[in-house]
């Protein structure tokens, strides 16, 4: 599945959406325990402002390991509960039913990978795709 959170029709919406930052939410596992990421492909537009919430509601943890996409965003902020996290970071891990938001500007396009480094995770599925295009 391809999501995409871009809907630039005119250039009036265009400039509308520059200052407006886009929320999108990312299941890591899910009430099922499957384990894999929801949605698995993410794209994300260079120069915009995201908040990316990231949601376990397994019963097991899981991380949200992207290196190379967290080297090529600006991060703002990660918010957790009540601590918020300023700089660079490039995993979070997520206990059972915990969430967290990511705010960042998206930054270099290109395309990276995202999985789940527990042992047996990413084998089973647990990866993803996070594009950063230009338009
Ligand atoms: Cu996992």
């Amino acid at each position: 599945m391809l999501v995409c959170f871009g809907f630039i029709n005119t250039n009036a919406a265009e400039a509308a959406n520059q200052s407006v930052v886009t929320e999108i939410t990312v299941s890591l596992g899910n009430e099922a325990n499957e384990l894999k990421f929801e949605p698995n492909h993410l794209e994300f537009e260079a120069g915009k402002p995201y908040k990316l919430r990231l949601i376990n509601p397994s019963a097991q943890k899981h991380y949200f390991t992207a290196k190379d996409f967290a080297d090529g965003i600006w991060t703002s902020k990660v918010e957790a509960g009540k601590v918020e996290i300023k700089g660079a970071i490039h995993e979070l891990e997520l206990k059972p039913k915990a969430e967290a938001e990511w705010v960042f500007i998206a930054l270099k396009p290109g395309s990276y990978t995202l999985r789940c480094p527990i042992a047996g995770h990413t084998e089973a599925g647990m990866t993803g795709k996070i594009a950063i295009v230009t338009h």
